[in-house]
C-alpha cells in the first residue's frame, strides 16, 4: 500500500507537470482526488490494515493528497500566467508603426484675401468693426439717405422679416458705419467686413449671400485725395504695384460726390482685345470694376450727430468675393461657396 501511494504521488507529479491547460488540470484533479479517484480507491483499502499500520498509512496518504493539491495550485498559477503572457503578446500594440497622416487644411482663399485686406488697413490705422446681420431698415436704408421707394428697398431685392419692412437682413455693411458714427466723436477710421444679403439668383457672379468690406474715415479736412490714396494703396497691394486704376463719377445716395474705381484689365492692358478676339477677362471693356466710394453725404453725417461744417469723411464699399476672384483668377463665384476640397487645395 505504501508503494501504491508513492506511485500515485510520482505519477501525479509527472502528469500535473505536463498538463498545459486549465481543462487538463481539472481532469487530473478528478482522476486523482475525486470520489472515484485513485487516492480514494487506495484509502478504501485502509480497513484491511492493522491498527499499527493504519495511522502511518493515513499520514502518508494525507501527505500525498497535500502534495497533489499543492502541485495543482502551482500549475494552475503557472498556466494562467502563461495564458495571460500569450494574450498580452498577441494583443500588443506596436507603437513604432507610423500612424495615419492627418491632412491639415488651410485658410479659404476668400479669407486669405480678407486677411490681407484687413492687415493692410490695420497698418494704416483702421479699426476692424463687426455688427448684426439682422438690421433695422432705419440703419440699413433711412439713415444712409436712401429714400422711401428707392429700388434697393424693394421686397423683390431685400429679405425682410416683418410685414412693416422695418427689420431685414442687411444688404450692405454700411449700417455698421452709422452705428459707429452715432456713438463716436471723430476722428473715425474703421473697416467693416461682413456678410450681406440680397435676393439674387445664384449664378457665376451673384449669390443671395456674399461678403462686403466697407471703410469709413471721418475727421477734419478729409478730402477725395485721402480716398484715392487709401484705395490706390489697397489695390496695388492686392493686384501688384504695376496695377493701373481709374476713378469714374457715379451716384450713391449716401455719398456726394460719388465715384467708382476700375482697374485696367491685366489681360488685354485696356485694349479690350486679345489676339483679335474680345478679351474674356473684361469682356472687351478694357477695365474691371472694383468698388464704389465717395465723400459721406452731409445728411448722413448730420443724422449721426456729426457736424458736416466741421467734419468731412470718405467711405468705400467692395465685394470680397469679387476681390478674391480677381486676385486668385477664379471665374465662377459658386466655387467660393461650394467648399469642394479639389478646388480649395489649389490655393
Ligand atoms: C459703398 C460705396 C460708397 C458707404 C457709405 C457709408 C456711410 F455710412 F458712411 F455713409 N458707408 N459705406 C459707401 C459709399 C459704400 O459701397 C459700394
Amino acid at each position: 500500500m505504501k508503494q501504491q501511494l508513492e506511485i500515485i504521488r510520482q505519477q501525479a507529479m509527472q502528469a500535473l507537470e505536463s498538463a498545459e491547460t486549465p481543462a487538463a488540470l481539472e481532469e487530473l484533479r478528478v482522476k486523482l482526488l475525486g470520489k472515484k479517484g485513485e487516492l480514494t480507491a487506495v484509502l478504501k483499502q485502509m480497513g484491511k490494515l492493522s491498527p499499527e499500520e493504519r495511522p502511518v498509512m493515513g499520514q502518508l496518504a494525507n501527505s500525498v493528497r497535500a502534495d497533489i493539491e499543492a502541485k495543482l495550485e502551482e500549475r494552475k498559477t503557472e498556466i494562467y500566467a502563461a495564458a495571460l503572457e500569450a494574450k498580452l503578446r498577441q494583443e500588443a500594440i506596436d507603437v513604432t508603426i507610423p500612424g495615419k497622416a492627418v491632412t491639415l487644411g488651410h485658410e479659404h482663399p476668400m479669407n486669405q484675401v480678407l486677411q490681407q485686406i484687413k492687415e493692410l488697413f490695420v497698418g494704416m490705422g483702421y479699426q476692424i468693426v463687426d455688427g448684426p446681420e439682422i438690421e433695422l431698415a432705419d440703419y440699413n436704408f433711412t439713415r444712409l439717405n436712401i429714400e422711401e421707394g428707392h429700388p434697393s428697398r424693394d421686397r423683390s431685392d431685400t429679405f425682410y422679416f416683418t410685414d412693416d419692412d422695418s427689420l431685414l437682413l442687411r444688404t450692405q455693411t454700411s449700417p455698421m458705419q452709422i452705428r459707429v458714427m452715432e456713438k463716436t466723436e471723430p476722428p473715425i477710421c474703421i473697416l467693416a467686413p461682413g456678410r450681406v444679403y440680397r435676393k439674387d439668383e445664384a449664378d457665376a457672379t451673384h449669390s443671395p449671400m456674399f461678403h462686403q468690406i466697407e471703410g469709413l474715415v471721418v475727421a477734419e479736412n478729409i478730402t477725395m485725395g485721402n480716398l484715392k490714396g487709401a484705395l490706390v494703396t489697397l489695390m496695388k497691394q492686392i493686384y501688384g504695384q504695376d496695377a493701373i486704376m481709374r476713378f469714374r463719377p457715379h451716384h450713391f445716395p449716401f455719398t456726394e460726390p460719388s465715384c467708382e474705381m476700375d482697374m485696367q484689365c491685366h489681360k488685354c492692358h485696356g485694349t479690350g482685345q486679345v489676339d483679335g478676339q474680345v478679351c474674356s477677362t473684361c469682356h472687351g471693356e478694357g477695365w474691371i470694376e472694383l468698388l464704389g466710394a465717395g465723400m459721406v453725404h452731409p445728411n448722413v453725417l448730420e443724422g449721426c450727430g456729426i457736424d458736416p461744417g466741421k467734419y468731412s469723411g470718405f467711405a468705400f464699399g467692395m465685394g470680397l468675393e469679387r476681390m478674391a476672384m480677381g486676385r486668385m483668377r477664379i471665374n465662377d463665384l459658386r466655387l467660393i461657396f461650394d467648399n469642394d476640397v479639389r478646388f480649395l487645395n489649389q490655393f
